[in-house]
């Protein structure tokens, strides 16, 4: 008879090599469901609601619910900069983001960021699909965040309690912006006071005069009822930034190859859908808030709000690796 103590010596090794072997993923998934936490700002029929719920209903599918992926809507899991402390920590599994929140933290998203840089949203997705993803994968993965895939998020504008039709109307007013240095100077260089905020505090800032506008897309500023208090929207379409559908990369580095396989898929599948629906939801949102009685601004000539912006391209492009990436973005076709 072997000595006592082998056997646990031997499960012990056992335990150890299947652990290396998972945290390089080459080792078979774990048989037990795995439960993942996933976080969407937006209500559930938001087309990036109806975007992960696509991507969970199709990772459940083809994975016979071994990775079972529960979203919970309407920033159920906390605002924005928490979520993505959490998606790094691992204690959120997955999550859609805006770009802009990462601007402090991966440099290339500040790129995507920029004002009037995409001609058009077919603009925005060629690059998206092609270099600056590229590029914005690769600075996410440095900081614990896994790109699946992009989502479209339109054009933002500036919403106003005062009608703005020039940047000098805006002179003075306290705007609200998402929590990024880019987005502050982008702000102040249209003269305006910009606020910094998260999403969730924008409505009762609005109400209570802390804030006299806000800035977004049509879907955004009708679904959160901003249009009840801001009751001006001016059509500056200043940035098109995109979105990610991305995974922690805690989750991500215990995956087998084949698991990442159909979550990438999953996440392409998922884009199709939500862009689809984005494009309708913009339509009608936009004829929502126009029932409601909202005054829209058409901005015609966009060029003196764009010339307002060249301190923006020369403080937050001009090294070389973004500035390159600017000039192939201009370059597109
Ligand atoms: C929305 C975007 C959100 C969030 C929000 C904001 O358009 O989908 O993820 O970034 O804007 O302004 O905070």
């Amino acid at each position: 008879m072997p000595p006592k103590t082998t056997r646990p010596r031997r499960v012990l090794f056992a335990a150890v090599a299947a652990a290396a072997l998972g945290m390089l993923g080459l080792g078979a998934a774990p048989a037990a469901a795995q439960e993942w936490r996933g976080w969407n700002i937006h209500a559930a029929d938001y087309p990036n609601g109806i975007g992960m719920d696509a991507f969970t209903r199709i990772v459940g599918e083809r994975t016979n619910n071994r990775i079972r992926m529960r979203t919970f809507h309407s920033a159920q899991l906390g605002q924005q900069d928490e979520a993505i402390q959490q998606m790094r920590l691992g204690t959120i599994d997955f999550a859609n983001f805006n770009l802009s929140p990462f601007n402090n933290l991966a440099p290339t998203t500040n790129v995507v960021t920029l004002p009037f840089l995409f001609r058009n949203v077919a603009h925005m997705q060629a690059a998206i699909d092609g270099p600056a993803g590229e590029a914005i994968a690769a600075d996410l993965e440095k900081i614990g965040i896994i790109a699946l895939s992009w989502y479209d998020a339109g054009a933002r504008s500036i919403y106003t309690t005062r009608p703005v039709r020039t940047p000098a109307d805006l002179r003075g007013m306290k705007i609200r912006v998402q929590t990024s240095d880019l987005w502050i100077d982008l702000m102040r260089n249209l003269g305006a006071n910009p606020t910094p905020l998260p999403f969730g505090e924008v409505f009762t800032s609005l109400q209570s005069g802390v804030i006299d506008g806000a800035e977004n897309n049509w879907p955004s500023y009708e679904s959160t009822r901003h249009f009840e208090v801001a009751r001006f929207y001016s059509t500056t379409e200043h940035s098109n930034v995109p979105e990610v559908l991305a995974v922690s990369a805690q989750r991500w580095g215990r995956l087998s190859p084949a698991d990442r396989t159909i979550l990438r898929e999953a996440a392409q599948e998922s884009a199709r859908i939500q862009r689809a629906a984005w494009a309708e939801r913009e339509r009608v949102s936009r004829e929502r808030v126009v029932a409601a009685g909202v005054t829209v601004i058409e901005i015609t000539d966009r060029s003196p709000w764009a010339a307002l912006m060249e301190p923006v391209y020369a403080k937050y492009a001009s090294e070389a690796r973004l500035a390159a990436l600017v000039r192939q973005i201009r370059e597109m076709p």
